[in-house]
């Protein structure tokens, strides 16, 4: 397993990634921006103010590691456990908060960002960035696909089925799996009989790579290498970053049932933020006073945030159809206009 960062923030000698104070101060930022905004939304849900959330607790490392090192023109296929990757590619934070808050309009993508909705169906992305890539293939384009995932979606069809193709195409993509040792209450030990989830990506014939997943500089160099790689022709990669679900599956799950307090306890001194923060201390990249401002900014962008998503008007009934086909199907089309039809009648009932 790849390691630069101990878990005390010590640097393997020699191992450190050439990134420069500045980028390194911004991957600081954002799992601090990451981590806060986090917080706020589960605060917000038990508070009545957003629906339903699954929290990115202790991925920070692995989204904003994998996410950091993208092109502008590279595409990314999320899923619903990305809130860093998101933050890191640009989204604004209010629409993330909006889509949350039960508004689908949030994950309407700014024209430009290539950036697919995330997926909510397991692997369902999965093949559809291979799709992706392949079409960058076709088109001749040297821009890259990275698509991140669970450990659980390892086990569905849409994995096997979208890797065999992109090895057999040479697609330039590059997976991603955050390997947090649950699926929901499914144990890692119980999704697959593989020693790694790496392996697996040498019966596809492509080259799989395992990653401390809580080490933000392992995770990035991991995927700056892969990505270097599907620039340049050379075919897709699977990464595993091995982490752990710090929290519960999402605000509807109870883990206390399926799992003990000393397994989350023993994952806690690994935790991401700080094994960073210490690295950047002992490079005399922030102090005190910095970490202070860092999570001052990110306290008052994420309030900035909240404020906005819950000004913004309520879905209408029209939005509930209108944004999946670029032209609406005569059966949605019919579907849409009896809602509404009932809606009245109850309305003047
Ligand atoms: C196709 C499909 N099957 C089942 C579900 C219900 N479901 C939602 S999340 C989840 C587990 C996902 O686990 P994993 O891929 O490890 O991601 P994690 O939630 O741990 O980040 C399941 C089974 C779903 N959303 N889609
Ligand atoms: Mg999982």
């Amino acid at each position: 397993m790849l390691q630069i960062l101990n878990e005390e923030g010590h640097v393997r000698a020699g191992a450190e990634p050439a990134l420069g104070p500045a980028e390194l101060r911004r991957m600081h930022e954002l799992m601090v921006l990451t981590r806060t905004a986090d917080a706020k939304a589960l605060k917000l849900q038990r508070q009545g103010r957003m629906g339903t959330y699954a929290s990115s607790l202790g991925h920070e490392a692995c989204q904003i590691g994998s996410a950091f090192p993208l092109r502008p023109g590279d595409w990314l296929f999320p899923y619903f456990r990305d809130l860093g990757t998101y933050l890191a590619r640009s989204y604004p934070l209010a629409d993330y908060y909006h889509y949350w808050m039960g508004n689908e309009a949030g994950l309407r993508t700014p024209d430009g960002m290539n950036l697919f909705a995330f997926a909510i169906p397991v692997a369902s992305q999965i093949p559809q960035s291979v799709g992706a890539a392949l079409a960058a293939k076709l088109r001749k384009k040297a821009d890259a696909v990275l698509c991140t995932f669970g450990d659980g979606a390892t086990s569905e069809g849409d994995f096997h089925e979208g890797l065999n193709f992109a090895g057999v195409f040479r697609t330039p993509n590059v997976f991603v799996c955050y390997n947090n040792q649950w699926a929901i209450s499914t144990p890692r030990s119980k999704q697959t009989a593989s020693e790694t989830i790496a392996e697996k990506a040498s019966a596809y014939g492509f080259p799989g790579v395992q990653v401390d997943g809580n080490d933000v500089l392992a995770v990035y160099s991991a995927v700056r290498e892969a990505l270097d790689r599907a620039y340049a022709g050379g075919g897709p990669t699977l990464v595993e970053a091995v982490t752990y679900r710090l929290g519960h599956h999402t605000t509807s799950d109870d883990a206390t049932r399926y799992r003990t307090e000393e397994e989350v306890k023993a994952w806690e001194p690994r935790d991401p933020l700080r094994r960073f923060e210490a690295y950047l201390r002992s490079k005399g990249l922030v102090d005190e006073a910095a970490a202070n401002s860092v999570r001052e900014a990110a306290a008052e962008a994420v309030e900035k945030a909240v404020a906005e998503a819950e000004s913004r008007p309520p879905a209408t009934v029209d939005d509930l159809f209108a944004y999946t086909y670029k032209d609406m199907p005569p059966a949605l089309a019919e579907q849409s206009a009896a809602l509404k039809e009932s809606l009245k009648a109850e309305a003047g009932r």
